[in-house]
């Protein structure tokens, strides 16, 4: 079994036990003891389709049993790039069951990004679907087998091609052994993946005991329970739309889950309408869409009673609108894959609920604003937000370069995010210290861009930074110094696609400059360089 890479002191992991929080439970006995409890109650729908829990339970032990039968073994790790369907669920739970790591690409994700999932977990199996949106999933299978030929194993929800079907997989559980013994609740479960500040993105591990605290709390806190219908329609292999409280919290909860096809106002309201949905979670790009359509639409949208909008930072004058336009109430999440959950609550009074993003999950979380020198700030400051706690990792997986960047040595998570403590303890961020931009919450890192850029036999230099987006929040901008002939700024956009990155790191706008500033002493760190960028930017808005 992979050994967690940094795991929790044993004093602390105790005390953590003894409050309750980890309770010992795991994802597999999870989902049996809701399929016990109410086995006809429909746990997801998609379009006509409707799956009970009982269903869901079947079917992830069918998978369990078939991914074993199949060669996987306990502590083996998967790739799973699913888009949000059905197959995703008994997918999941059938890896967890039989031990399996699913490591979570999101559908955006091209080979380049994939490669180094495979290759930094070492995964042995990749889960994809056949084709969603033009694009055909297979094709990325081939050529990462290629590349990687440890992924012996491609499953496909759909059409296999040279592939193998899931639903293969699953007639052969039926007449293979079940795992003979489940995971531990103390074993990591799964790895998400980072935003990625600096670089690649890294793997964050994590276990059932910690995650399945963070699915019962959220589910309290956002005030789930089993008369709830869940609309999805983020991406839920994203940490957000699957933990807060998002499609894990619901099925913890007991609720009912809808899978939306896409999240525009045009598929998601009459969706909304039909299933009368009463929960949805959004990033505030697209929680601006919803709100212009909401004005004139004709569906029924009166089912909806919370909204959770996070992943970005949502602006008071946009969600001052939420409850007038859309009649629910509105819930802030500021939170992190590597763990650190905020949430405005539902009795927050109204200044709080828009001008905050929430307090922390755990009592037992613990925050510390500090400076560059990492000295406490004075209250009420600005400071850089350092956490540690219950379910917030102490450290990524084996990668102790990295570790020793985003870690104290007493176990705290660098966030990279600048935030302020009000009087109760609720956060408001004011931005990012590290070098990444949030593109309406999706994260890019400007260091991994920049590298494919120089890669481009026309770039001198690059220097990638965030600019200011009225509808994104931010945006990104590289700045190019070319060598010799200048390229042209499309065949540089282009680039960066064909190189196999996902089409949200492609830069929006391209500026070319002569040089880059110096300093009297020399070169100056990208950092440094980053900055002055985005303030001459800034300065030109
Ligand atoms: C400003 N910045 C925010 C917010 C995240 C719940 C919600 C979000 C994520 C997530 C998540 C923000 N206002 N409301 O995993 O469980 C930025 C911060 C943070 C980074 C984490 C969850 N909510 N952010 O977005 O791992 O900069 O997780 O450190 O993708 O998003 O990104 P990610």
């Amino acid at each position: 079994m992979i050994p967690v890479s940094q795991v929790w002191p044993e004093e602390l992991a105790r005390l953590y036990r003894q409050k309750g929080y980890w309770r010992g439970e795991t994802f597999g006995s999870m989902l049996r003891e809701r399929a016990q409890a109410h086995p006809e109650r429909i746990a997801l729908v998609e379009g006509e389709t409707r799956w009970s829990y009982a269903e869901l339970d079947r079917r992830a032990d069918l998978l369990a049993a078939g991914f074993l039968a199949e060669g996987l073994k306990p502590g083996d790790r998967v790739i799973v790039h699913l888009p949000n369907v059905l197959a995703f669920f008994p997918v999941v739970f059938g890896l967890f069951r039989a031990g399996i790591l699913p490591v979570y690409a999101l559908p955006a994700h091209r080979i380049t990004e994939i490669e180094h999932f495979a290759r930094s977990s070492e995964a042995v199996g990749y889960v994809i679907a056949d084709h969603q949106d033009g694009f055909d999933y297979r094709e990325l299978a081939t050529e990462l087998c290629q590349r990687v030929p440890a992924v012996a194993h491609v499953f496909v929800a759909g059409e296999a091609g040279p592939f193998r079907a899931l639903d293969d997989v699953s007639r052969a559980g039926e007449t293979a052994p079940a795992p003979a013994t489940g995971p531990q609740p103390s074993d990591v479960a799964f790895m998400q993946i980072s935003g990625g500040s600096t670089g690649l993105s890294k793997l964050i591990p994590r276990t059932h005991d910690d995650y399945i605290y963070t699915l019962r709390a959220s589910a309290e806190i956002c005030g789930l329970d089993g008369d709830n219908v869940f609309l999805v329609v983020l991406p839920m292999a994203h940490n957000y739309p699957m933990s807060s409280p998002g499609v894990l919290g619901a099925l913890y909860a007991g609720s009912r889950i809808v899978l939306c096809p896409s999240p525009s106002p045009e598929v998601a309201f009459p969706l909304i309408e039909r299933e009368r949905a009463d929960m949805v979670s959004l990033v505030p790009p697209l929680l601006l869409v919803w709100l212009d359509a909401a004005e004139q639409t004709t569906h029924d949208l009166s089912s909806l009673k919370v909204m959770q909008v996070g992943g970005a930072k949502l602006i008071p004058e946009v969600a001052r609108r939420v409850r007038p336009l859309l009649g629910v109430q509105l819930q802030q999440v500021f939170g992190m894959a590597e763990g650190l959950v905020n949430y405005t609550r539902l009795d927050d009074d109204d200044e709080t609920m828009i001008g905050t993003q929430g307090r922390p999950i755990s009592p037992d979380d613990e925050i510390r604003l500090v400076d560059d020198q990492d000295r406490d700030v004075p209250a009420g400051e600005p400071g850089n937000l350092l956490t540690r706690g219950p379910y917030t990792i102490r450290g990524y997986h084996n990668n102790p370069t990295a570790n020793a960047r985003s870690f104290t040595e007493d176990g705290f998570y660098r966030t990279g995010d600048i935030v302020r403590l009000t009087e109760r303890g609720y956060l408001v961020v004011q931005g990012r210290a590290g070098d990444h931009i949030n593109r309406g919450g999706e994260k890019i890192s400007a260091e991994e861009v920049e590298d494919h850029l120089l890669a481009h036999p026309g770039v001198f230099d690059a220097a990638v930074v965030s600019m200011p987006d009225e509808y994104l929040g931010e945006r990104s901008c590289a700045f190019i110094i070319a060598r010799g002939e200048k390229p042209r700024a499309v065949d540089l956009k282009r680039w960066i696609r064909e190189r196999g990155l996902a089409a949200f790191k492609v830069p929006d706008q391209i500026v070319f400059v002569d040089k880059f500033a110096a300093t009297a002493a020399g070169k100056i760190s990208r950092k440094e360089l980053r900055a002055s960028l985005r303030a001459m930017l800034a300065e030109q808005e």
